[in-house]
């Protein structure tokens, strides 16, 4: 049975068991915290090396900065793009209408970052304490240097590019190997969540998490559909059955670096991207693409706005376009870290703090659909750039998601 089929009964069974135990299906997560632990343990490992070795593999680093700025564009043509579809939805569906809740408390609100401070923190001082400490950003930038230092060591460098691609590729056999326990991990997450959340909190917040869920549906399939079968000429039904680990894996871990294994896998065995793409745009991708938490901005911006019957001006809409922009390319790879952004948007529009506190109670149903909008886009791009750099391989190398064909 394909990975995929295992890990959706483990979803729907640990939904079965959530639904009957309730709050008591507490007692599982510690199994599904192990799964994410063991996952969250191959990302810097992982991510460090196949950076290396994306760099290394593409001896041209005219070639590296082509497809470094083809995939910046294309994150902030769909960021923007995601943005507007959530404050449509949240302009159409008025999830927040009716409830006139007055803001007493003032929560603080997260100091957005300049962003002349973001851009000096890019370049880590010390590159052991950014490995240890997990800077995803400080990561990749120092990958890419030693990568290009590597390449211009000449044969001096060729023993360390050998090294990287061996330490690549044993770290992907880890991540197959950790795989292997997503349905049990998947099964216990899902346990924790439906015994959790249940139907009471859901319902009056029900308007919301259909706004996000809808947005990011309508985004994967139009924008990101559109672009597959426009640019990368895939086949839709084989690229979204191609990434389904990876989206299950997102939906229940929400987290795209968590995700980051898997990704590589789907994008290499069932979506035919070359090594040297998939691992130079993929981890690039989980860091700074987030269209689904930009969507989810949009939405519960205007839901907070109409929760406390704050009429928005044509100024404020475009402020939230730029800060929720802002704020998906700042937000971490994890568990939760688009509500900590939140903060941003609603504090550069002027809307009271206690929106937060209320989206908080579904923060985790609402991380779910985006972290797998996030991790989706992250692997159209990788698509759509593989087939313009001409290492697209069309013809399937393995069957639908994820099981490779025996040859
Ligand atoms: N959970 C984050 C991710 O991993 C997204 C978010 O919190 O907005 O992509």
């Amino acid at each position: 049975m394909p990975l995929w089929q295992q890990i959706l009964i483990g979803m729907i069974a640990g939904i079965a068991l959530g639904a009957f135990l309730g709050p008591k299906a507490e007692m599982v997560k510690p199994i599904g915290s192990l799964f994410i632990n063991a996952i969250k343990m191959l990302i810097v490992p992982l991510v460090f090396c196949s950076l290396i070795t994306g760099v290394t593999s593409m001896k041209d680093t005219k070639k590296m900065g082509r497809i470094g700025l083809k995939s910046v564009a294309i994150y902030l043509l769909t960021t923007a793009v995601a943005i507007t579809i959530g404050l449509l939805l949240g302009t159409l569906m008025e999830p927040g209408a009716g409830l006139n809740m007055v803001a007493d408390k003032v929560m603080v609100a997260k100091e957005a970052p300049s962003l002349v401070s973001t851009i000096i923190n890019l370049i880590p001082k010390n590159p052991i304490d950014a490995l240890a400490s997990g800077r995803m950003l400080q990561i990749i930038v120092f990958a890419l240097f030693l990568g290009v230092a590597i390449n211009l060591s000449g044969d001096k460098g060729k023993p360390v590019a050998k090294l990287f691609e061996s330490l690549s590729e044993v770290m992907y056999k880890l991540t197959e190997m950790i795989m292997k326990f997503a349905p049990i991990g998947v099964f216990a997450l899902m346990a924790w969540v439906a015994g959790k959340y249940g139907m009471s909190l859901l319902l009056p917040l029900a308007k919301v998490i259909a706004a996000v869920y809808i947005g990011c549906i309508v985004h994967a399939l139009v924008v990101y559909g559109g672009l597959v079968s426009a640019i990368s000429k895939l086949p839709l039904p084989r690229f979204f059955k191609g990434i389904l680990n990876a989206q299950m894996v997102a939906f229940t871990s929400t987290s795209s670096a968590g995700t980051l294994p898997v990704s590589m896998r789907c994008a290499r065995e069932n979506l035919g991207c070359s090594k040297s793409v998939s691992s130079f745009v993929l981890p690039l991708g989980a860091t700074i693409n987030m269209d689904g938490t930009a969507l989810y901005q949009g939405v519960c911006a205007l839901f907070v706005a109409q929760l406390f019957g704050i009429d928005l001006s044509t100024g404020q809409y475009l402020t939230i376009i730029a800060t929720a922009t802002l704020a998906s390319i700042g937000t971490a790879g994890v568990p939760g870290a688009g509500l900590i952004m939140l903060s941003l948007v609603l504090t550069a529009v002027g809307l009271p703090m206690e929106g937060v506190a209320i989206i908080a109670g579904i923060d985790r149903i609402l991380d779910m659909a985006r972290t797998t909008l996030n991790v989706t886009g992250d692997l159209m791009v990788t698509t759509v750039i593989a087939r313009t750099e001409g290492e697209l391989d069309i013809e399937p190398v393995a069957n639908i998601a994820g099981t490779p064909v025996t040859q």
